[in-house]
């Protein structure tokens, strides 16, 4: 099945060998929704995913035009915003996306340049250098576009020790529901119009220097029914991982032509984040109440053993929790993953979280898309968008 990977090229060393990054990227810094009503939605995150009170920004803190609750777990920050009064522009966002990922922010060393370097090579402004300090210390941030209105923050916390960032204070609250694992944002995929995919690697590649690491072709991704193609672009050290959709000609409709015409335009479709312990975790989740997708056929279980043995890999978990849990298992040379989807997490079928253990493989489970867009397929017969 790992011939389902049209090209590896996993020598990101190689690539950067000599040549200077011009965007040395530290991490994701965090990820900020756009939605109605930011105090429901950092509710939900809270009790329905583990999240902790960790940062707040309101009309108590001065903020008159936006409120802003940031939620933590382990690495992982989220950021909620909505607008105070009906003039503010974020409306206008909502009220044409629904809920949903306006910033993806990077962090940096040095915000300027990040902002100089990437807008020399033809990125649109989103936010000019500012500096924003407190008693804490000091934060710089910029901001370019990217694919459709979301922007990527370039975020510069040089020694900043206060909570989060100049503006916020620490959200205190009395409800506190324990984490469920999960550690780290593993990667952010975008979904993109027709025939825009290459379009979006190449400013990838020449805007943020960043490199294709992985494609998917549509001969590859597709069901019986509808198909898509994929592209997995990478910076230089390996830490920020973007996968581009573009929808492709099938019988029915794309997923990815469903989530372009609900959102109405390209934007955040998944975003996948690491656990060490997905078993946990996902039992978690769903005692809960997130919802998953329904789970894979007995058939894709039966196939398991087999495929975990071409590649001389032994599975640690117990197949049959993961088989009553609902989660997918691929494998590859160099190791396997485990990984589950949840449904739409808003009322139009768009952003989704995906939860993955790496076991060693730096796929993203080629070997499960079948199963996976069936399961998706499913939804979109359910709501009449197939
Ligand atoms: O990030 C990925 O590539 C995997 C698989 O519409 C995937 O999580 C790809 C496309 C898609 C949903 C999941
Ligand atoms: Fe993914």
């Amino acid at each position: 099945m790992s011939k389902n990977i049209e090209s590896v090229n996993y020598g990101l060393e190689k690539i950067f060998e000599g040549a200077e990054d011009f965007l040395p990227l530290l991490g994701t810094d965090y990820v900020e929704f756009y939605v109605g009503n930011a105090k429901q939605a950092a509710h939900f995150y809270k009790s329905a995913f583990g999240f902790q009170s960790y940062a707040y920004k309101g009309l108590e803190t001065g903020s008159k035009e936006t409120v802003s609750y940031v939620l933590k777990q382990d690495k992982i920050r989220l950021v909620l915003t909505t607008p105070l009064n009906s003039k503010h522009p974020i409306n206008d966002h909502i009220v044409k996306h629904g809920d949903g990922v306006k910033v993806v922010a990077l962090w940096v060393e040095d915000a300027r340049s990040a902002y100089e370097e990437t807008t020399k090579r033809g990125a649109k402004s989103f936010m000019e250098p500012t500096v924003e300090k407190d008693e804490h210390g000091e934060v710089v941030r910029a901001g370019i576009y990217t694919y459709g209105e979301t922007v990527h923050m370039f975020v510069e916390r040089k020694n900043y020790n206060g909570q989060f960032m100049p503006g916020f204070v620490k959200w205190e609250s009395e409800y506190n529901p324990e984490p469920v694992g999960l550690k780290f944002i593993d990667h952010m995929v975008g979904n993109v119009g027709w025939g825009e995919m290459n379009t979006w690697v190449k400013w990838y590649e020449d805007v943020m220097g960043f490199v294709n690491f992985l494609s998917f072709d549509d001969k590859q991704i597709h069901t019986e029914y509808s198909a898509l193609m994929s592209k997995v672009m990478s910076n230089g050290n390996g830490r920020i991982k973007f996968p581009i959709n573009e929808p492709a000609e099938g019988k029915k409709r794309s997923q990815i032509e469903e989530y372009l015409d609900f959102y109405e335009g390209p934007g955040v479709q998944h975003i996948a984040v690491a656990t060490d312990d997905i078993i946990k975790t996902v039992a978690n989740l769903r005692a809960r109440g997130v919802e998953f997708l329904s789970h894979p056929p007995e058939a894709y279980y039966q196939a398991v053993p087999g495929r975990l043995e071409e590649f001389d890999h032994e599975l640690r978990e117990d197949i049959e929790k993961l088989k009553n849990l609902g989660i997918m298992i691929d494998a590859d040379e160099e190791g396997y993953l485990l990984q589950i989807f949840t449904k739409p997490v808003e009322d139009r079928p768009t952003l989704f979280f995906e939860i993955i253990q790496r076991m060693g493989a730096r796929g993203f489970g080629a070997g499960n898309f079948k199963a996976l867009f069936e399961s998706i397929e499913r939804e979109q017969e359910k709501r009449g968008t197939l």
